[in-house]
């Protein structure tokens, strides 16, 4: 390695490790590390997986792809020599910007596991050039900026298909770049991502992310979710989907050609995971270039239908697609006779209308269009199948039970453990072997320990220099001082009111003015928030700008500074996740009862030593099963009182407001006059008012009593013993969130790869 390594700094700038600058070193890393995953064999079989996702959140591959190469010891041991840290070169590296949260994370999850388990399998998607934006606080706000990534050495390889796509009027041509995914200790797969010729950057000027949603040949694949709160907007959306699918439905076409297999056979060697509904059009697109290749259309709808499967990710109504007809007439008219007609076959079997792929107002119902065209509906946790078949999805439910599976979400432990974490990682080695690594059920060997008061002294140590190590990365990044001796309690998701971030937020004020009333905490507390809000969400743009707010009035605040503090990292993504779980003690995950499909990031935290804060939801009911209810903090409406208050409609926040003296308090502090001289009153205030007029996701049902928890869990804390006994319970539970059990299962049960 050492010797290429050389040539390679040699050949790009007459340069050897001893003279070369770290950005050249990162360079010939990135040209090393590709180059031997791209010698990888892939990992091939009779049958193929296509993963088509909208997003796949990949994060820094450069560390990665060296563990699972089985590079990383080496290369940083050449680095050593030569006075160089691998860790500070992988901070050179762009971080990819295809994904947004847990969907598209979970994607990236399930593509090192696939290349792992040795699976033939690829994933599909678009190469989006600034992605999502890339988020900074002004002024206590959010502003979004576009996010460009994608340097001139990459890990995209310039592939040679290129297909053509066609609008109504006019026509696309697509290229392709593959990033390639090896496996640990194992073969190779493939991201495919498509990017449209036409593209042109120069649409979008410096420091923001307007363009003109109008000239779809250039900014077909500039951005992932572009703002679709106008017709145009929503109208990219469909020109992106249709993009994405059509390339990625000629591409497995194409190589199931190549292989010379029967089309008519297609669903014996090729299955497609349909990740939530953006790659939905997949389904009349195949069936209409099937039709081309001179199927009859029962023929084609019944290939089609033993061909795809479908994940559904979320139960919140806003986020199924349902298309205007119209829009679809405008976009891809020649969707539309097939769509027409797989509604026209649902009409002829039931009566119900809610099954209709169709409906009275001419919106198509993508998922609907899914699930009856596909042989597979899959939920990604117990409690969310549960809430899909018993209440969502019932009358589909009814109509198919054998098509409805649970598929428990996972996350890859080479990159949330091995890289993240390589303290915890080698100490669990020597405790109890390497095992682990390759199967993650191996971690309950820790449970013999539980009692050793060596181990979970060790264990405590490790958390402190992860702590440090979070310390000097935001003094770095934000010029934030954190206390490392202080509890770390830690928020970061995607900003949602259903996970109630606003929440946490009224128990930062209630902590405020305890301090501020004269209980100080026994430990200071430091409590740390990341979100990203959708630019044309306005009430999550305000949660952020109370978050940022009361930031700034107790960083201000000498007596309450030492003992409390609430943190907001900015533009937060994967390599900050990676910086801060492990530095965390706490994992607050506080959805409404019942919302929260799954959640990967309870995951993430539970594996790296953090114990959960959370409501009955997602996969926090798993975690809990796991390690027992004394080893998590869970509190709240259980998610059937949640389900029966929707249907009743009888949450009121406006009465809680009114009877509970201390919610009140807590409530009008966001609009007191404390936070006016800090903030912005109209952003403020109007966050005021949703939290009391409206309140949809039952913020202030659990507010007394999260705040009850919160303030037991921070008691706890202090028994260290304890404390340090349910960390090591989390870890040793945690092998079954693994992705390769994830994937394992999708295969067994769906996929039935060899
Ligand atoms: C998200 C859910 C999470 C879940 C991830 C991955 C969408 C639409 N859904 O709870 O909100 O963990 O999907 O399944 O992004």
């Amino acid at each position: 390695m050492e010797k290429k390594l050389e040539a390679l700094l040699e050949e790009k700038f007459q340069k050897n490790l001893d003279n070369c600058t770290k950005e050249e070193l990162f360079e010939a890393l990135l040209i090393f590390t590709r180059e031997a995953a791209e010698k990888l064999p892939a990992n091939t079989g009779n049958k193929k997986l296509y993963y088509i996702s909208a997003e796949f959140l990949i994060g820094k591959l450069l560390s990665n792809n060296l563990i699972n190469l089985g590079l990383y010891e080496e290369a940083e041991q050449i680095l050593k020599k030569h006075g160089y840290e691998l860790c500070d070169i992988e901070e050179l590296e762009q971080e990819p910007s295809l994904g947004n949260g847990g969907l598209g994370r979970l994607a990236a999850c399930f593509l090192d596991s696939i290349a792992t388990l040795g699976l033939p399998g690829d994933g599909i998607g678009l190469n989006y050039h600034f992605g999502l934006f890339r988020q900074k606080f002004r002024n206590h706000k959010q502003k979004e900026v576009k996010n460009p990534w994608i340097t001139k050495e990459s890990w995209l390889m310039r592939q040679p298909e290129s297909f053509q796509v066609q609008f109504k009027d006019f026509e696309v041509e697509s290229v392709l770049y593959d990033i390639a995914v090896p496996g640990y200790e194992s073969g190779c797969g493939r991201l495919h991502l498509f990017d449209v010729k036409s593209v042109d950057e120069s649409i979008v000027s410096e420091d923001s992310i307007d363009f003109d949603k109008e000239e779809i040949r250039k900014n077909l694949t500039l951005f992932l979710y572009p703002d679709d709160s106008d017709d145009a907007g929503r109208k990219l959306r469909i020109y992106q989907q249709y993009f994405m699918v059509s390339s990625g439905a000629q591409l497995i076409l194409r190589e199931c050609e190549q292989k010379g297999y029967d089309l008519h056979k297609l669903h014996e060697h090729v299955v497609i995971q349909i990740n939530d509904t953006h790659p939905s059009m997949v389904i009349p697109e195949l069936i209409r270039l099937l039709k081309e290749r001179g199927f009859s259309m029962d023929e084609a709808i019944d290939t089609v239908s033993r061909t795809c499967a479908y994940t559904n990710h979320t139960i919140l109504a806003e986020a199924l697609e349902k298309w205007p007809m119209e829009y679809l007439e405008e976009v891809v008219p020649h969707l539309v006779p097939v769509i027409q007609e797989l509604d026209k076959r649902v009409r002829s079997r039931y009566e119900d209308e809610s099954v209709y792929i169709i409906d009275k107002d001419e919106r198509v119902h993508m998922a609907h269009m899914d699930i009856h065209y596909g042989f597979s509906v899959n939920g990604v946790a117990a409690l969310h199948t549960e809430i899909l078949k018993e209440s969502e999805l019932k009358n589909f439910y009814d109509i198919y039970p054998e098509k409805f599976n649970n598929k428990t979400n996972g996350i890859t432990f080479r990159r949330w453990l091995l890289h993240c974490n390589r303290q915890l990682s080698a100490y669990l080695e020597t405790l109890i072997g390497s095992g682990f690594k390759k199967d993650a059920a191996e971690l309950e060997k820790l449970l013999a320990f539980k009692g050793d008061e060596n181990v979970l002294q060790k264990l405590a140590e490790i958390k402190l220099e992860k702590k440090l190590e979070f310390k000097k990365f935001m003094k770095e990044t934000q010029d934030i001082e954190l206390d490392e001796n202080s509890i770390i309690d830690v928020q970061v998701k995607r900003l949602h009111e259903y996970k109630r971030q606003q929440m946490n937020a009224l128990y930062a004020i209630y902590k405020y003015l305890d301090i501020k009333a004269g209980n100080k905490p026994k430990r200071p507390i430091t409590m740390i928030f990341g979100a990203k809000a959708a630019p044309a969400y306005v009430i999550a743009k305000d949660i952020i700008h109370l978050i940022l707010c009361l930031q700034e009035l107790i960083e201000k605040d000498p007596d309450v500074r030492p003992y409390f503090r609430v943190l907001m990292i900015e533009n937060y993504n994967v390599s900050k996740a990676a910086k801060v779980i492990p530095a965390a003690d706490i994992s607050e995950q506080i959805s409404l009862a019942s919302k929260e499909a799954s959640g990967t990031g309870n995951m993430k935290f539970m594996l790296n030593g953090a114990l959960t804060l959370g409501t009955e939801d997602g996969a926090n009911v798993e975690i809990r099963d796991l390690v027992g209810e004394e080893n998590i903090y869970i509190f709240g409406k259980k998610p059937q009182e949640v389900i029966d208050l929707y249907a009743s409609e009888g949450y009121c926040a406006k009465d809680i407001y009114g009877q509970d003296k201390m919610i009140h308090t807590l409530v009008d502090f966001i609009t007191g006059d404390e936070l006016l001289e800090i903030g912005d009153e109209k952003s403020l205030t109007r966050l005021h008012k949703e939290l009391v007029g409206k309140d949809w996701f039952m913020t202030l049902l659990d507010t007394r009593e999260y705040i009850r928890t919160k303030e037991q869990v921070y008691a706890d804390y202090e028994n260290q013993k304890e404390w340090n006994e349910k960390v090591l319970m989390n870890i040793a539970k945690a092998g079954f969130f693994s992705s390769d059990r994830t994937i394992k299962q999708y295969n067994e049960e769906i996929w039935h790869l060899k």
